[in-house]
């Protein structure tokens, strides 16, 4: 190979590597410019979580729903306005909580450091170490996402995916973030903590499934006797249920468990048993060890974590994670 050619390939991988570093996350980005913001985050969250345990669950879902829609940048924060229905206002967000945990973090944040730590890697951190301190898996979060300048209900509602999907629309709504089959099981392994609304995701399975007062066949039916005696009925607006019943606070295989029993609460969770893959997957989980689980869990996360997300000059560093700076 002649000097040029050898100069030539130098050159390409020199700009091969320092392209994506520099669009990329990195570990500890803020190490130069807010030393301490990661600490701040993981202190607030360790201070707080063991008083509001059920707060991890509802934290992690964020950091999902942030991701799904317009990548992992904080638009799931934004407030409506008079001219803009954000994220927020869609249905599958009228269950959001812990918007103030965020705003209590970022006001520490915001004053150790102004304007430097965006809103989009403090959901990011605060769903890692929420999860880490009621006991589950943890992950690395390399940090550097910048915050989103649009929020639009009607996105959130085409990208998240709701409880009464099947298996080929999850996988599309996945793979549309380069997320597979692998990750989708996984990630539903979230539904091991937490709490649903009857009304909202599950009471049609119970009461009227296709129409005619009927009830999904692919639940346990003595589950759901157990599930109508909480739920009582199909509009019932105001009665919540533990996805895990027993261990909802505690972040184990159980979901998994409950799935193989017929006992997801979700038609969506009933979905990952309709497919060979997802099944086997589950089976696999399953009978495994809990410390597989966190591993895959983890690594998992770490991709959904860099969905879409903004790096570099894009979007801003929001000043109050519910408005944009102008
Ligand atoms: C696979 C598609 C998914 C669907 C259809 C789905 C749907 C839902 C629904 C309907 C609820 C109940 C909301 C309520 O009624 O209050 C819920 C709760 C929850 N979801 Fe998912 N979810 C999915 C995937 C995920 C993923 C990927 C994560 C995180 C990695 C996640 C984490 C959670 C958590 C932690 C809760 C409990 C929230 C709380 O306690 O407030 N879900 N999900
Ligand atoms: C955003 O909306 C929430 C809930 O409606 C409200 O409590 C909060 O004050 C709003 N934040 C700003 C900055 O307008
Ligand atoms: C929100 O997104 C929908 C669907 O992509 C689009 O049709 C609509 O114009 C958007 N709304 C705004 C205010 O940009
Ligand atoms: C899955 O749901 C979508 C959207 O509701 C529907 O178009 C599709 O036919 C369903 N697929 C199967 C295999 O039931
Ligand atoms: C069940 O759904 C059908 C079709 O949507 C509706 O006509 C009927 O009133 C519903 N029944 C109940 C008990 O809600
Ligand atoms: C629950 O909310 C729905 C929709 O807002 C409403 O139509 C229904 O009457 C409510 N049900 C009860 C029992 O309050
Ligand atoms: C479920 O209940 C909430 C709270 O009352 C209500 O805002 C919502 O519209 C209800 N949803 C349905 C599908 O009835
Ligand atoms: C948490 C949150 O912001 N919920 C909002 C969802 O949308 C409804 C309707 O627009 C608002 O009233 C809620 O405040």
């Amino acid at each position: 190979m002649g000097r040029m050619g050898c100069a030539a390939i130098i050159i390409l991988s020199v700009l091969g590597f320092l392209g994506p570093v520099l669009a990329d996350l990195q570990m500890d980005f803020y190490a130069q410019t807010c030393p301490k913001a990661e600490k701040i985050v993981l202190d607030y969250v360790k201070k707080h979580i063991p008083h509001a345990p059920s707060l991890a669950s509802a934290l992690l879902r964020m950091h999902f729903h942030d991701c799904f829609v317009r990548g992992c940048d904080a638009s799931v924060l934004l407030n409506s306005t008079s001219n803009n229905q954000a994220e927020k206002s869609a249905i599958p967000n009228l269950t959001l909580r812990g918007f103030g945990f965020i705003d209590g973090v970022k006001s520490l944040v915001e004053a150790e450091c102004p304007g430097v730590v965006s809103c989009a890697d403090i959901i990011a951190l605060v769903a890692r170490d929420s999860v880490a301190t009621i006991g589950g898996p943890t992950w690395e979060v390399p940090t550097g996402r910048r915050d989103g300048l649009i929020s639009n209900a009607t996105e959130a509602l085409n990208n998240i995916p709701s409880p009464f999907s099947n298996f080929t629309t999850l996988v599309s709504k996945f793979s549309s973030k380069g997320l597979d089959v692998k990750d989708l099981v996984l990630l539903s392994g979230a539904h091991t903590i937490g709490i649903a609304h009857c009304n909202q995701s599950f009471a049609l399975r119970l009461y009227n499934f296709s129409g005619h007062g009927d009830e999904d066949p692919s639940l346990d039916s003595e589950y759901a006797v157990h599930l109508k005696e909480k739920c009582k009925t199909p509009l019932d607006n105001t009665t919540i249920f533990e996805m895990d019943p027993g261990s909802f606070r505690t972040f184990d295989l159980s979901y998994y468990k409950l799935v193989l029993k017929r006992r997801g609460l979700f038609e969506s969770d009933a979905a990952l048993l309709t497919n060979s893959a997802s099944k086997s997957e589950i089976i696999q989980l399953a009978q495994g060890t809990l410390s597989n689980f966190y591993t895959e869990f983890g690594n998992s996360m770490m991709k959904m974590g860099k969905v879409g997300v903004k790096t570099g000059s894009s979007g801003e560093i929001r000043k109050n994670c519910a408005v944009l700076n102008s």
